[in-house]
């Protein structure tokens, strides 16, 4: 099943890696036909190639628009090989077929990065490329299609392995990927004039390049206008691409809050452990890990339970019976997780309005990637924070060092912190906080408000003692000075992490000492805002 390859027809707007690929193709006697830009590069390398203007008896025209638009192409794209008609067509017409074709399109993407003027954008749509790539690819089963230049490599290879043929595997995997590209072409270009044409939305568009994904009823208040767009490119598993399987349509406030939620639970890994995290304002109120995810739950809701009322509960495993009839017990807005077994999908059902999002699979917390962000005139970006606790060389700075218990529950809260609004403070125990202070201009305030919940969280529960009793403290940066390390050894805190690095760190290491808290520097500070 190789087809063989005696002429091929190259017209690419990246010229990277032509002219040895076509060197190749001309050494093993395949005819070269091109159209102008790439016969120019090729006749100047010296090899011979034909112009397509003279298959098509035509010249370029109206500034190349077009070139290729003609039956001597596609006639020779689109011909079945054992067809007689279509053979018999070829010859009446004096057309040759076209067995393999190489073509990377007009740099629309690139041009529209570069924020270049709404004219050049147009002139950047390629027509005659697709045309011929869709072509092809239709006819691949006696045509080879090349869309990438990471793909000359192993063309070459394999005309070299199957003397000179490309097999049927590889057509229809290159007609595949020759269609994906088209589709990924055609939504970049139907996503700007969306952008362009939704004036509204057009800015925050062109400031991203994203493709439209939806338009929102409003933004964060409904003054605002909202849409959400996907990022070109990126196939992070998560609220963006997520199957909404019920439910309202999400709003702005719901998206932006699914996403923190699954991103927090996502730092769980799930061959590991289940965790659940409730997210209200883009905070997690309650976050718990288990061995099943109804026990992870409930210990999340025990955090704070008054603030989970409306949020989002994200899970790391696959949603089950159990954990879903826990979670409709009060009103959520949004479950997210990997997945949902089919008699948690009808638990949840029965909550006409409770949105149910199925990801697919967990985003990989250690992923590279950005974050953009507007300022008045201009954005700002940043790597994303992909640090793990797991990765971080964590350094006992006190006289005591923390029990196995201790340092797990450091771990656990240093996690949960690093998605928590700065200034955090996150107190945990046995695998669940039980109070988180979030988003105060001032440590200590934070550090009042967990503990505060950590105590309310208590009372519910009718206890003596508060939470905070016995359990480990989490700050996303360093204590500057002792004072906020103290409330949460007067909290109850037996244990502190916190990145380390102040000017004072010695002065709240002796603090910690007389204490008798054991701490951990993680060296790796997680600011979030
Ligand atoms: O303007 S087009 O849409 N009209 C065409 O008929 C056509 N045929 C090929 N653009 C067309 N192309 C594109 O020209 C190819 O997709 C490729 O990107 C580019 C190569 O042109 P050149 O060989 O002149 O550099």
């Amino acid at each position: 099943d190789t087809t063989p390859v005696t002429r091929a027809l190259l017209s690419v707007s990246d010229k990277t890696g032509l002219i040895e690929f076509a060197r190749a193709l001309s050494k093993r006697g395949i005819a070269l036909v091109s159209t102008g830009g790439t016969h120019k590069a090729l006749t100047e390398a010296g090899l011979p190639v034909t112009e397509v203007s003279e298959l098509t008896r035509f010249p370029e025209m109206m500034d190349g628009r077009v070139k290729t638009l003609h039956p001597a192409v596609h006639g020779g794209l689109l011909a079945i090989r054992d067809n007689p008609e279509h053979q018999a067509a070829l010859a009446a017409h004096g057309l040759q077929a076209i067995d393999l074709l190489v073509v990377n399109l007009y740099p629309f993407e690139a041009t529209l990065a570069a924020g270049r003027p709404f004219d050049d954008c147009v002139e950047n749509i390629d027509v005659g490329g697709p045309a011929m790539i869709r072509a092809a690819a239709k006819n691949h089963a006696d045509v080879t299609v090349v869309v990438d230049v990471a793909d000359y490599a192993a063309i070459l290879g394999e005309l070299k392995t199957h003397d000179g043929g490309i097999g049927a595997a590889t057509r229809r995997r290159l007609a595949q990927k020759a269609f994906s590209r088209t589709a990924t072409y055609d939504a970049a270009i139907a996503n700007w004039f969306a952008g362009e044409i939704d004036a509204d939305a057009a800015p925050a568009f062109r400031a991203f390049g994203g493709s439209l994904g939806q338009s929102l009823r409003y933004g964060e208040n409904p003054h605002q206008a909202a849409a959400f767009y996907r990022s070109p490119g990126i196939a992070r598993p998560g609220v963006a691409t997520a199957r909404q399987v019920q439910g309202k349509a999400l709003s702005y406030n719901n998206l932006n809050d699914t996403d923190a939620a699954y991103e927090c639970v996502a730092e769980f890994d799930a061959a590991r452990t289940s965790a659940v995290a409730i997210i209200k304002h883009a905070n997690p109120c309650g976050v718990a890990e288990a061995s099943s995810l109804i026990e992870a739950y409930e210990r999340a809701l025990a955090c704070d339970p008054t603030s989970a009322f409306g949020g989002i509960v994200a899970l790391n495993r696959t949603l089950d019976a159990d954990a879903a009839r826990k979670i409709v017990e009060i009103f959520t807005e949004v479950i997210i997780a990997p997945d949902a077994s089919e008699e948690a999908m009808a638990i949840v059902g029965a909550k006409k309005n409770l949105r149910l999002l199925l990801a697919g699979a967990l985003p990989d917390p250690r992923a590279a990637g950005e974050t953009v962000r507007t300022l008045a005139g201009g954005l700002l970006v940043q790597g994303r924070d992909n640090h793990s606790v797991d990765d971080m060389d964590l350094r006992v700075v006190t006289r005591r060092q923390p029990t196995p218990a201790e340092l797990a529950d450091m771990r656990f809260a240093y996690r949960v912190a690093k998605h928590v609004k700065s200034n955090a403070i996150v107190y945990a125990r046995n695998g669940a906080t039980v109070g988180i202070g979030a988003g105060q201009m001032s440590r200590v305030d934070s550090s009042i408000t967990a503990a505060r919940k950590a105590a309310e969280a208590a009372e519910r529960l009718g206890l003596d003692a508060s939470l905070a009793k016995g359990s480990v403290v989490a700050s996303d940066a360093f204590f500057p000075f002792a004072d906020g390390l103290l409330a949460a050894a007067e909290a109850g805190a037996t244990g502190v992490i916190q990145p380390g690095g102040s000017m004072r760190d010695d002065e709240v290491i002796r603090a910690a000492d007389e204490a008798g808290l054991a701490m951990v520097f993680t060296g790796i500070r997680h600011f979030r805002h």
